[in-house]
């Protein structure tokens, strides 16, 4: 029997409700089918909130992470008007999602995104997400393929320009694409269930294939290779193979054995690797020997000079990727002032200034918003990436944002951490904010205490990234979240070296 979310599709395409939305924008929010509502929505990148209701979510597609900053202020403009509740989150897919929009004003801001040269089209439920790129892509001094125009290509691709692609809107689930094009695996290859990684063949520079990573709360698996090598002009062709190889064969009746793997598990990787030569029409070349993932990954906070001479980056600090209106304006401005306009999102939910002179990166150091999206912010708000958590998200089982941001003040506050810790934060074993890539993961979840239930976390460690990636394993399970600074005290100072700053006070 087809489950709940193959029958919404075979009802109606997800891509239908375009030519329905100036309708459900008459109705309202109250009115509009509840299938429609709650899940077809999401084809447009409109994501209904049981927890704010009538206040929906836009989730956009960022391709690389890049954007202008016309583009920019045009989305802080979009949310301005919903005053606290119009907030923005940097997604960990290099993304943007927009807050507090009532259904009533989405025809007239999906306008808006276009005239902006943007879309939120199949963002979310069935539909592959943002495609991920290497950050520094084009300014990178030791970059090996530049991927920009290739992660907007395959965009194109799958979204038919952003007007809505029929093809690819019934997958089975869905589908997550990283291209690299640096040394560092800055994406996260290994979590995505398609990914090119850099790799040289007979002398000629082009990439690795690897599939099916992914993370869910029954399974996480590491994407393994599929013996593949492409030119880099062959990658949306490649991308549009396996993404029908998928739609055509991707296992439907069970929604938790649906991902990618569970075919490559079914049918093993030279059958899916067969089908793929077929589907394409032609013999595809084996993978180069080794792949040109030479380094961990790099800290891309602070200022850094760029490929081009005289140009450097600037990384700015977002704590747990939270933006206002007003910051959004900020940035738009200071691109504009001190770079060449753009702004650059990382799968760390932070933002880069790229093109920046010599001679302006002092005065940008000056600007007051540098004081809350700070170049050099402590080791552990550094690297601290959080989920949405129970603010938004139905499936949050603990609140993550701001509990995140505020045990890692104290935390700094009491000690002193040698070097920067990355930790991970997501309110649910969904893993959106990716806990096993960490080397500290905290994941929701509920435990007892007196007798009681409490809001907890199991930890994760070990998650490596860059070169030799690695997830990080459960260590510890439901420590009740009010019990989790002295745990998180005796981790920083067992494996990352950390110095009570002052001696704890004796109990009496
Ligand atoms: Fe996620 C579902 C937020 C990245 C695995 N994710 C959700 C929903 C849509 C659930 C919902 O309807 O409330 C969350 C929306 C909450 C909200 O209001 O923001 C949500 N996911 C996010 C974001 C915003 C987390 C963040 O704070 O950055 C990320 C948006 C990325 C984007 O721009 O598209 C986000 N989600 C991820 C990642 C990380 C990644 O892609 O590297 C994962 C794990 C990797 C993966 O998918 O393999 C992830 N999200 C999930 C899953 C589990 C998927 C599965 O196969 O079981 C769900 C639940 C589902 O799809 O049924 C989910
Ligand atoms: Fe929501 Fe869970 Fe994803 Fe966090 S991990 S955004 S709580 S689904």
């Amino acid at each position: 029997m087809a489950n709940q979310f193959e029958r919404i599709k075979s009802e109606k395409d997800g891509l239908a409700v375009k030519a329905e939305l100036e309708e459900f924008a008459r109705l309202g929010w109250e009115k509009i089918p509840e299938d429609d509502r709650d899940h077809r929505l999401k084809w447009l990148g409109i994501f209904s909130r049981k927890r704010t209701p009538g206040q929906f979510m836009l989730r956009l597609r960022i391709p690389n992470g890049i954007l202008t900053s016309g583009q920019m202020r045009m989305l802080g403009a979009i949310i301005h008007p919903y005053g606290s509740d119009g907030v923005a989150d940097i997604t960990t897919r290099q993304n943007l999602q927009l807050r507090g929009i009532p259904i009533e004003e989405m025809p007239q801001i999906l306008g808006y995104l276009k005239e902006v040269g943007l879309t939120s089209v199949q963002s979310g439920m069935d539909n592959v997400r943002n495609i991920t790129g290497s950050p520094l892509a084009g300014i990178d001094p030791d970059e090996l393929i530049d991927v920009r125009g290739l992660t907007r290509k395959v965009q194109d691709m799958i979204t038919n320009n952003g007007e809505g692609n029929e093809s690819f809107s019934n997958l089975p689930r869905k589908f997550n694409i990283a291209i690299a094009g640096c040394r560092d695996n800055s994406i996260h290859a290994e979590i995505n269930d398609l990914a090119f990684v850099p790799a040289f063949k007979n002398g000629k520079l082009g990439f690795n294939v690897l599939v099916g990573g992914f993370f869910s709360a029954r399974r996480c698996a590491e994407a393994i290779p599929l013996d593949v090598w492409v030119d880099p002009r062959d990658v949306v062709a490649l991308c549009e193979a396996v993404l029908l190889v998928y739609r055509d064969h991707g296992l439907r009746a069970n929604r938790q054995k649906s991902r990618l793997m569970w075919l490559v598990d079914e049918w093993g990787i030279e059958k899916f690797r067969a089908t793929l030569e077929r589907q394409i029409g032609h013999a595809l070349p084996t993978a180069a020997e080794k792949d040109e993932v030479l380094w961990h990954k790099r800290d891309l906070i602070g200022v850094h000079a760029q490929k081009q001479p005289g140009l450097n980056f600037v990384g700015l600090h977002v704590p747990v990727g939270r933006l206002s209106a007003l910051e959004m304006m900020e940035l738009a401005r200071m691109a504009e002032v001190y770079g060449s306009g753009e702004l650059r999102l990382t799968v760390e939910q932070n933002v880069l200034i790229p093109n920046v002179p010599d001679s302006r990166v002092a005065s940008l150091l000056k600007e007051p918003l540098l004081k809350k999206f700070s170049p050099h912010p402590g080791p552990l708000q550094r690297g601290l990436v959080s989920c949405t958590g129970n603010q938004f998200c139905n499936f949050a089982l603990i609140e993550t944002k701001n509990q995140a941001v505020a045990l890692m003040e104290q935390l700094e506050a009491e000690l002193e951490i040698p070097q920067p810790v990355r930790i991970h934060w997501t309110g649910c074993p969904n893993s959106c904010g990716q806990p096993q890539v960490a080397e500290i993961g905290l994941m929701g979840t509920t435990a007892r205490k007196d007798g009681k239930p409490v809001e907890a976390v199991d930890i994760y460690m070990g998650g490596e990234v860059g070169k030799d990636a690695k997830l990080g394993e459960c260590v510890r399970k439901g420590i009740p979240c009010e019990d989790l600074k002295p745990v998180l005290v005796e981790l920083l100072i067992e494996h990352f070296g950390a110095k009570l700053r002052h001696p704890p006070s004796v109990a009496e």
